[in-house]
């Protein structure tokens, strides 16, 4: 087995500032590479699919304003219009599927916004269809985590907590929400494995919780969010726009706290995802 690691281009295009995205994107790969995994970065570049971004396709996405946020609903759309595009979970599962990939990293997944309770992200769609094992930090902070939660539920994804049985939220490790536990990487491998031999449709979603030392305290995190919110209130700002906007609040309020927290998260993310690769290969 070709031990390849997808990894999604919104939080490059949408998600991280310039030019902090760029050299972010480039760690992640190398960091892969360390392992003897090969990550290739997911997008659409001038109306292509492209699985494994080239340096100058991604300092591309990292700073053209033309890039479009999408999900999997979007893929054909980006496709038809010749558009540079750059792929949220649900786009970038879907794609690596198609590809054969088996294993995802990213930050945060989308779920049941906050201030819009019908604003629920195709990730938790594309999470129930498509059997893939997706590493993550948790829903991103600014979500409804209880709603998020119970979404998962209902749409049979199966999530585990990497060495904890708390629901971990991004840059907060704790919400004490419960998720079942595993320990170890061949316990994840196995999951995976069980899925494909029943033919369960659906992610095995690995909730893996930022390191401590970047961790963000839950108080520090709300008051930030509360000035953040505030803005979003006072602008214009819905639907797809709201992630990106959120995000570069709180790194306005937090000065860079927020972004230096979700480069290492995804750092940590990538680790553990080539780590469960190599197990997978090893039980293949
Ligand atoms: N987590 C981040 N930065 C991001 C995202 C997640 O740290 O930019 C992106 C992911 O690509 C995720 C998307 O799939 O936000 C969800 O967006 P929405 O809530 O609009 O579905
Ligand atoms: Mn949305």
């Amino acid at each position: 087995m070709e031990k390849i690691l997808a990894l999604e281009s919104t939080v490059i295009a949408h998600g991280l500032p310039f030019p902090i995205n760029i050299d972010t994107a480039v760690e992640l790969e190398e960091l892969a590479a360390e392992t003897g995994c090969s990550a290739k970065t997911v997008g659409i570049i001038a109306g292509q699919i492209k699985v494994g971004l080239s340096r100058e396709e991604i300092v591309q996405i990292a700073s053209r304003k033309d890039v479009l946020k999408i999900g999997t609903a979007e893929i054909p759309f980006a496709l038809a219009k010749k558009m540079w595009a750059a792929t949220t979970v649900s786009a970038t599962m879907r794609i690596a599927h198609l590809n054969n990939i088996k294993v995802f990293a990213t930050g945060g997944i989308g779920g049941v916004h906050k201030i819009d309770q019908w604003d629920v992200s195709q990730d938790l769609a594309e999470l129930s269809r498509t059997r893939m094992i997706v590493v993550s930090a948790g829903p991103k902070s600014i979500l409804d985590l209880r709603s998020t939660v119970e979404m998962l539920e209902t749409f049979q994804i199966t999530v585990v907590g990497y060495k904890t049985d708390e629901l971990p939220a991004f840059y907060c490790k704790s919400t004490s929400i419960h998720i079942n536990r595993v320990d170890s990487f061949e316990e994840i491998a196995s999951i995976f494995l069980f899925k494909e031999k029943f033919n369960l449709p659906g992610a095995v979603l690995v909730f893996n919780p930022i390191p401590d030392e970047h961790a963000i305290e839950v108080e520090q995190f709300e008051e930030w969010y509360r000035l953040s919110e505030h803005d979003l209130d006072a602008s214009s700002v819905k639907g797809k726009g709201v992630t990106p906007f959120l995000l570069s609040r709180l790194a306005h309020y937090s000065k860079g706290k927020t972004v230096r927290s979700n480069v290492e998260l995804l750092k940590n993310n990538v680790k553990v995802a080539c780590e469960i690769l190599n197990q997978l290969s090893k039980m293949q």
